[in-house]
């Protein structure tokens, strides 16, 4: 006996109305030509100069895979902000990483809660490549980055994160500041710490191919209880990619990003059509929603491409800003609009 949906998947009609239709998954249809490409964006000023460093790998043919890799990796290695081992520590006084890294074959791999280890990102890709398994967390993932042949660094604060921390422990209050990602922010040393405390970077790629892949890394909220996660190493949540749809990632409060799947819930607003920056802010809506009179007390951002090459962003508060690079603009950064008032 056929069913209804068997006989709208046979016909020539009933592919025009699955394709017309908001509630149909959009992962057969083929993906639509892409205009912008390559492109790449990333969350925070910190993002234009790692957007460079996806740069030369996008600009060169490459795959969004390895650009979203080497450009973050830009960040986790830079010496004064807070993504990788400069970041403002846990509230035992220790840095703990979390990562995640996705391609356009729903491939991802992620660590959490990884210590002593200089890129996260890397062993988040070693866990998509190697294991059979998404997620590595804690020990077992500092146990398998060091089986990869990534180095154990000394467990030691960066100066700037040690004076944060020692005035943190004044008064031992765990507030986040909201917008402190911002590098150009004044010197906030206080309840999370110091200046140039960029708590996560998350990029979207995509190569000339219209491939997309996207990553995040984050040593988390400063000053967070021991064995505390966000969303960005959550898939779904601080990132996630369909390449016949868009890719979309998250930064800020990680507690109200898990509450809706963020970027998933982005993902799947552009899958009904909307354009990425009405998906941001259609996710942005319903964290507001959810929060009431608390939420002008956090800041939640997302950002977003389609599979078509746009791009968008949209935040909670003022403040926030996304980088952009592509043939056009190598260097631009992109103030979000904002929900709040
Ligand atoms: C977290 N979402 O750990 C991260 C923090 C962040 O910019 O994005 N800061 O909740």
């Amino acid at each position: 006996m056929s069913t209804r949906r068997s006989f709208i998947t046979s016909s020539a009609a009933g592919l025009a109305a699955l394709a017309a239709s908001p509630s149909v998954e959009a992962l057969s249809l083929p993906p639509a030509p892409a205009k912008g490409k390559p492109l790449v964006i990333s969350t925070w000023d910190t993002g234009l100069a790692a957007n460079l460093g996806a740069w030369k790998v996008l600009s060169k043919g490459g795959r969004a895979l390895d650009a979203v890799e080497a450009g973050v990796m830009v960040t986790e290695a830079s010496q004064n902000c807070c993504v990788g081992l400069g970041g403002n520590p846990d509230r035992e006084g220790i840095v703990t990483l979390d990562a995640c890294i996705m391609d356009e074959q729903f491939n991802c791999g992620s660590v959490a809660a990884l210590e002593r280890i200089k890129h996260p990102i890397s062993v988040a890709r070693r866990v998509m490549e190697r294991t059979p398994h998404v997620m590595l967390v804690g020990e077992g993932a500092q146990q398998f980055a060091v089986a990869q042949g990534f180095p154990l660094e000394p467990q030691k604060l960066s100066p700037d994160a040690e004076q944060a921390y020692k005035e943190w422990l004044k008064t031992s209050q765990y507030k986040p500041v909201v917008n402190i990602e911002n590098s150009g922010s004044k010197k906030q040393v206080g309840p999370v710490g110091g200046a140039n405390n960029h708590d996560t970077i998350a990029m979207l790629a995509q190569d000339a191919q219209g491939n997309l892949s996207g990553s995040c890394t984050t040593s988390g909220m400063g000053f967070k209880m021991r064995g505390r996660l966000g969303d960005s190493p959550l898939i779904g949540s601080g990132l996630f990619v369909d390449n016949a749809v868009g890719a979309a990632a998250a930064t800020g409060q990680g507690e109200d990003v898990i509450r809706i799947a963020g970027a998933h819930t982005v993902v799947e607003l552009m899958r009904q059509g909307m354009a990425p920056k009405a998906a941001c802010k259609a996710a942005i809506e319903r964290v507001a929603r959810i929060k009431g009179d608390k939420a002008k007390d956090i800041q939640v951002c997302f950002i977003a491409i389609s599979a078509q090459g746009q791009h968008g962003a949209f935040a909670l508060q003022k403040g926030f800003s996304y980088a952009v690079c592509d043939a056009q603009n190598q260097q631009q950064l992109i103030q979000a609009e904002y929900l709040l008032k």
